[in-house]
């Protein structure tokens, strides 16, 4: 019998959350029966490669990392499940998932830590919270983290994210040079790929699915990236599709522009909060 790779939680309502074991991604996010999150129809699902959509957990290098793959092993490895999901008073559903290091992750990175990963589906949202431990007695390791959030929209020209003005970013299109996000509200209509530097606590993206706003609190996550490849990189996508890219936008809580140093003993938490308004 195949060991199960995807976990449910229902709250009832047809209000789902879907996670694959593979990288511990969320595939899956229903409210009420419509689909939050964007998961390209090419998308691959062969325990290999980091699934192509939903929410894809980056750790502990966020970009190209010269000891393993782009944005780091998590997304690609297997996770425990902690804790099956169970009901909560409140009527909450949770579950609890952990990823600690292997003889696979040695191979690139040399430390010990313990990660869990702990998700709450409420009426109209979804909690995440992170801990990594450091149980090492003598060393000290740094990382960046992050939540790779694909979220589904009808067309992401209409789409306007809040929280950005007078922040800078690492515009990665145009050589990774620096600048100030001028605008109030920051939209999309060409390849966009910028790594907002200590960003709000809090986002609204207009316009995601039914025409409803996503609002996006983050703690401990000072960075917020924005990406769409548009037409031009979708293309160089084998698992995403050519005319995919006006349907989802990445508007992803991080901790990216500087890496977290932990500690021996120590542990970091981090945590995020999608909600439909
Ligand atoms: O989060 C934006 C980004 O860093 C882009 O530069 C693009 O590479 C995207 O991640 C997807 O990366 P992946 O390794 O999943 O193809």
């Amino acid at each position: 019998m195949a060991a199960t790779s995807v976990v449910v939680l229902d709250r009832g309502n047809n209000t789902t959350c879907t996670i694959n074991l593979h990288g511990a991604t969320v595939v899956s996010w229903r409210v009420n029966n419509q689909e939050q999150l964007f998961v390209s129809k090419q998308a691959q699902f062969d325990g290999k490669k980091a699934i192509r959509g939903g929410i894809p957990f980056v750790f502990p290098q966020f970009g190209p990392w010269p000891y393993g793959p782009q944005h780091g092993f998590a997304r690609i490895v297997r996770w425990n499940i902690e804790k099956a999901p169970e009901r909560l008073p409140s009527g909450d559903v949770e579950a609890i998932f952990s990823l600690m290091d292997s003889d696979f992750t040695r191979s690139m990175w040399s430390y010990d830590f313990r990660l869990t990963y702990r998700l709450i589906l409420r009426e109209k949202e979804l909690h995440f919270n992170i801990a990594i431990y450091n149980p090492s007695k003598d060393l000290t390791f740094s990382f960046n983290m992050l939540l790779h959030t694909y979220f589904k929209v009808p067309d992401v020209r209409r789409c306007q994210i809040t929280g950005l003005h007078g922040c800078t970013f690492v515009d990665k299109t145009r050589d990774g040079a620096i600048y100030h996000e001028a605008r109030d509200v920051v939209t999309i209509g060409e390849w966009t790929d910028r790594i907002y530097q200590n960003t709000p606590h809090e986002h609204i993206i207009t316009n995601v699915v039914s025409g409803r706003k996503m609002r996006i609190q983050k703690y401990n996550f000072p960075d917020t990236v924005v990406w769409n490849p548009w037409m031009d990189h979708a293309k160089d996508m084998s698992d995403f599709g050519d005319d995919e890219y006006p349907n989802m936008v990445c508007v992803e809580a991080g901790h990216v522009s500087s890496p977290v140093i932990l500690l021996p003993g120590t542990a970091f938490e981090a945590s995020q909060i999608l909600q439909v308004m």
